[in-house]
């Protein structure tokens, strides 16, 4: 499969329907593209207005990325709360508008519309139930809830009382819990009975049971449990209370937070190069500013937009534009608690036809699982109501981005594959509709105020057309601010390899007309269906198990996937590999991490390639997972040459 074509590449014009109506065309982005470098501090201090704000800044922003003297500070003396502008703000003008649609995993259930004013409602009564809990500002409150409107209750109820939240995907196992509970020492977890997802129930709660028994999770004295399935589960007195004995009778307004605008808003934990997933924080006012301004600019909202990303709370991308973004600028989303493929392979289709879905967005891996189906499963569903398609995670290759916008969008809606990363708050390279022409593959220019660089592995900034490191230059008002707890870690990974310049960590190559083609992770981190596993924790992972010597974890291209995880395991002296325990280790990874981070090959490996120092030589084996022994390069630095030979001849794909 591949990622990125001949720059002579098709080129789909804007289409001049779409140019017609646009928020942005293309003069107007070359216009404030050039006014957002000529002047930061007046662009947005301009674009801040957008946000209500108790007392609204004076300070536009202080940055620098120089390792001495290292700041990143937006709008510093601001004050604002972001449920107040994601509900408030809204009320008097969009209060019986539909804030939020239902739709859940099973389509014979009714689906539900939520208004802004139940929503604001719903967030009042759960933060003053907070409150009462002994929740405040400050305090981490961990989510572990299935794709209900719940979870963006749960995320704006703690933004309106100031307590930082840090969603854990449904999917995760205990251990992922409690590891993250323990790293933010949260004093207060909201989880539900259990989920449902495909038809299949998910035992929420009794993995926070389980979490909640490991060490290094007793900052936690409350567990509130939603009743969702209605499914039996072991209550533990007083520490666990049901949802709606305590929130129910809660009164509908609550008095928000004033917060700073560098008060922390929440922790995302995602996966790194080395070591454990790291608590990626982002603060109040920044962020909010992004994740709205983007949500409007990239999918050129209109009042009357029905908005369906797709992506679950548990990733950056439902934070950005499921439970913020679309809720700040007073649109209409879906929460879906689905799978792309439950009841059968048309859902996504159907659903954009039952709820008149006007924007799309979702990832590659899901169009490339459905594009296997053939069209008919499409073509079966009307989906006239869709006017612009979005792509996101991963990098989308040509093939999936023509089957996307020919049989999905009819030829008719514009793609937008957006670039960003959990650490960027939101998207930072990425078409806009009515201005920009699209290439199929390419991420294509950056955002206002986003400065990419392509660099060599020195460091030196790459002119004109090529391909190098992305980096980006200077700050933007979404980006990160911390590691939560290890500030070094957040410098040292982001801010070392090349000093003065945030890495980003994937590869890209840009054109002769300046368009940019994500090529990928150049760290040792997988992407697998858009989801970002460090294959430092896979391994840890893998020697857990007791009888596993020694692991090496390895990505290799996957034609749904985007990329696959290929592990090469050493067993302890005397243990002979058997197809049990084969199985037993895949179960063994995914008890500790989480279906996500299954193993699609275990290979038996007597030794790993090693230099003299006793580094895992990870480019051979990344070649040999890829079936590409005559490309291993040169291997005199071994300390043990002959190991490779074994492992080629005992490859598993061939
Ligand atoms: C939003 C999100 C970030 C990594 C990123 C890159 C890859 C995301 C992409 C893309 C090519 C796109 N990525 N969007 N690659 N084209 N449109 O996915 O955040 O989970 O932190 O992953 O995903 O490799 O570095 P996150």
């Amino acid at each position: 499969m591949s990622q990125s074509e001949p720059t002579a590449a098709a080129v789909y014009p804007v289409p001049d329907a779409f140019a017609a109506t646009a928020r942005i065309r293309r003069e107007d982005y070359e216009r404030d593209y050039a006014a957002a470098l000529a002047d930061p501090d007046a662009y947005w201090a301009r674009v801040a207005q957008r946000l209500d704000w108790f007392v609204p800044p004076t300070k536009t922003r202080d940055v620098s990325y120089a390792l001495e003297d290292f700041r990143i500070r937006w709008f510093e003396d601001g004050v604002l709360n972001v449920s107040v502008n994601c509900l408030d703000r809204h009320l008097a003008a969009r209060g019986d508008k539909t804030a939020l649609i239902f739709e859940p995993d099973d389509p014979a259930k009714p689906a539900q519309r939520i208004s802004y004013r139940e929503l604001h409602a719903r967030v009042c009564k759960l933060a003053n139930a907070l409150r009462n809990l002994g929740v405040k500002k400050g305090d981490r409150v961990t989510i572990y809830l299935p794709m209900t409107p719940d979870a963006v209750v749960a995320i704006q109820a703690c933004a309106r009382i100031g307590a930082i939240h840090s969603v854990v995907f449904g999917g995760f196992s205990p251990n992922s819990i409690a590891d993250r509970i323990a790293d933010c020492t949260s004093k207060l977890v909201i989880t539900a009975d259990e989920g449902l997802r495909g038809g299949k129930t998910v035992p929420l709660k009794a993995n926070v049971d389980a979490a909640l028994k490991m060490p290094g999770t007793n900052s936690v004295e409350t567990v509130l449990v939603v009743r969702h399935t209605g499914g039996a589960v072991d209550m533990q007195m007083p520490r666990d209370r049901w949802y709606d004995a305590v929130v129910d009778d809660q009164p509908a307004e609550c008095e928000p937070e004033r917060m700073n605008a560098e008060d922390p808003l929440f922790i995302l934990y995602t996966s790194g190069s080395t070591g454990k997933p790291k608590g990626v924080l982002h603060t109040t006012a920044g962020y909010l500013v992004w994740a709205s301004y983007t949500h409007e600019s990239v999918f050129d909202l209109r009042e009357d937009d029905v908005f369906w990303c797709t992506a679950d709370v548990g990733w950056v991308t439902g934070h950005s534009y499921v439970a913020y973004g679309p809720l700040a600028n007073g649109g209409t989303g879906i929460v879906f608690e689905g799978v792309p493929n439950y009841p059968n392979v048309s859902r996504f289709w159907e659903v954009i036809d039952k709820h008149q879905v006007t924007i799309f967005y979702t990832a590659p891996t899901a169009i490339r699982a459905l594009m296997r189906e053939g069209e008919a499963p499409v073509k079966k569903t009307s989906r006239a109501s869709l006017r612009l398609l979005g792509s996101v995670g991963e990098p989308i290759n040509p093939e999936a981005w023509r089957w996307y916008h020919e049989v999905v969008g009819d030829s008719r809606c514009p793609i937008v594959d957006t670039w960003w990363q959990t650490e960027t708050g939101g998207i930072l390279i990425s078409p806009l509709p009515g201005a920009t022409d699209l290439k199929p593959g390419s991420a294509t220019i950056p955002f206002f105020g986003v400065q990419p660089a392509l660099v060599d592995a020195n460091g030196a900034i790459l002119d004109g057309a090529t391909e190098g490191n992305l980096v980006l230059l200077d700050s933007w008002p979404g980006q990160m601010r911390t590691v939560y707890g290890d500030h070094a870690r957040f410098i040292e990974t982001y801010f070392k390899t090349y000093p003065g310049m945030y890495f980003t960590g994937d590869g890209c190559r840009r054109d002769e007309d300046g368009y940019y083609w994500i090529t990928g992770r150049v760290d040792d981190v997988i992407n697998v269906s858009g989801h970002r596993i460090g294959t430092a924790e896979v391994e840890s992972a893998l020697v857990s198990h007791p009888l596993v010597a020694e692991a090496a974890v390895v990505g290799f291209n996957h034609d749904i996937k985007g990329q696959g995880i290929y592990a090469y395991v050493t067993l302890v002296a005397g243990e002979a590999p058997t197809e049990d325990l084969r199985k037993a280790l895949v179960a063994h990874v995914r008890k500790e991490i989480g279906p996500i981070a299954t193993p699609d090959f275990v290979q038996w490996a007597p030794g790993l390639p090693k230099t003299r120092s006793g580094k895992i030589m990870r480019r051979i084996l990344r070649k040999i997972a890829e079936n590409a022994p005559d490309q291993l390069g040169d291997t005199s630095t071994l300390a043990d040459p002959s190991v490779v030979k074994s492992l080629v001849d005992e490859r598993l794909v061939k």
